[in-house]
């Protein structure tokens, strides 16, 4: 039986290892946070999502899966690590990916394969992953393979996408990608398409920049269409009749670990890259646009009271990493608002999240930021009755009251 060692359990590398250990192989799940470590050894997830757990049952059943702090010889080792933003420098912070590396290195055998699932930016493993794992002595594509097999899953449908989506598979050499074409048709059920390592770690970084660009135009658009007093929403929804327009949704910000910081590994080697650069921005001062509208609602209010509805990143999830939301309860609280947050999802931020009473009760506008479900259910008059001034901006367009209260669209 193929051995694999998974470093890195998150929201990523955790339910890759769980889907190969269901899946014939015999899976050592590697984090340096006891804690996640501990709850997995309790045969309990460190997250929940759609299945998550039956799938941890599952790998347990079939003896295939155990989390440990080391890291243990394996056939294949799996980077599934985070990269995270170096705002000040705008570029990736490659240390845990390097720090997996150098965990990998001693450990390393002829014919193993290394895979790095992890985002990165282009040529990371031609150059820098290639050079850590050498110090092993051995010769990547002549002792051990490299390859890259970026995530695409979308958070809150994760295991759903994990198995169905395309996939992209780039080595550093043909072996590499073989190998790794092979692993992941244990379970992948979309095509796998082959190519480099770095035309793979570039496809996905084009693809979420592609997403970001797109959102910036939406959101560019919304504010265009407040000026000619037209409903942004209505119209992307003509236009998007069209058979080749897509134009994506407004909305107060991108939020999330991926969208909001892939474009910049993309271009943090090259000076020329004032498109992506200027949707980056645009889509980072949303937060202050969603701000000037409500101040144009609370005006002439003393000491406004307003409500946020949703500080997840985005609808039906709890995650808040990198949430637009963060900035604007900021933003408010330095106009001099007292800010009162409701999330149906949410359990742990920054601020206290309230009942929808709590948070509603002597509001003067409620402020939506994230579009969850519940939202679009929402009765008006449980809304309004106990708000002191029925003002609403409804940055996602998802209630249905609007027309109930003095609104604003975004
Ligand atoms: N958003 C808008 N308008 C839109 C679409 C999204 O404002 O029209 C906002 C959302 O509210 C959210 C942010 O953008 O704040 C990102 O949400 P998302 O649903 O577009 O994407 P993520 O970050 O949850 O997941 C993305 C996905 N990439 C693409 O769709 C190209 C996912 O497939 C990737 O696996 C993931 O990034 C990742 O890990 O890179």
């Amino acid at each position: 039986m193929t051995k694999l060692c998974v470093l890195g359990l998150g929201y990523i590398g955790l339910p890759t290892a769980l889907l190969f250990a269901n899946n014939g192989i015999d899976v050592v799940g590697v984090d340096i946070n006891e804690r996640v470590v501990n709850t997995l050894k309790e045969c309990r997830m460190p997250f929940e999502e759609k299945g998550f757990q039956e799938l941890l049952d599952g790998a347990y059943e079939k003896k295939s899966f155990k989390a440990s702090t080391k890291i243990e010889d394996a056939d294949i080792f799996l980077v599934a690590v985070p990269t995270p933003f170096d705002a000040e420098l705008r570029m990736a912070d490659l240390k845990y990916v390097v720090s997996a590396c150098e965990m990998i290195a001693p450990h390393l055998k002829k014919d193993n394969l290394v895979i790095v699932e992890s985002t990165i930016p282009p040529k990371t493993c031609e150059k820098r992953v290639k050079r850590i794992l050498e110090k092993s002595k051995l010769k990547a594509s002549q002792d051990f393979y490299i390859s890259h097999c970026p995530e695409r899953a979308i958070p809150g449908n994760t295991l759903h996408e994990m198995v169905n989506n395309d996939r992209v598979i780039g080595g550093l050499d043909e072996t590499a990608t073989e190998l790794t074409r092979d692993l992941y048709s244990s379970f992948v059920k979309g095509n796998l398409y082959l190519t480099t390592s770095t035309s793979a770690e570039m496809i996905k970084l084009m693809e979420n920049t592609y997403r970001d660009v797109n959102i910036a135009l939406a959101n560019e658009l919304s504010m265009l269409a407040e000026e000619y007093s037209i409903n942004i929403w209505e119209a992307i929804d003509i236009a998007n009749k069209h058979p080749r327009v897509d134009i994506h949704r407004p909305g107060p910000g991108v939020g999330g670990h991926c969208i909001a910081i892939d474009p910049w590994f993309l271009t943090e080697n090259v000076n020329d890259s004032s498109l992506i650069t200027l949707a980056r921005n645009i889509n980072d001062s949303m937060p202050i646009h969603v701000l000037k509208k409500v101040k144009e609602l609370v005006n002439g209010i003393e000491n406004p009271v307003i409500t946020v509805f949703g500080v997840a990143y985005k609808g039906d999830i709890a995650d808040t990493r990198a949430t637009p939301a963060l900035k604007f309860i900021k933003l408010a609280e330095k106009e001099g608002y007292t800010v009162k947050i409701y999330d149906p999802f949410v359990k742990d931020f920054d601020y206290p999240i309230l009942s929808l009473e709590e948070a509603v009760d002597g509001s003067d506008c409620i402020v939506v930021l994230t579009d969850h479900s519940e939202f679009r259910e929402m009765e008006p008059d449980i809304l309004y009755h106990t708000m002191k001034n029925p003002n609403v901006v409804d940055s996602k367009n998802i209630l249905s009251v609007q027309e109930r209260s003095n609104s604003k669209l975004i």
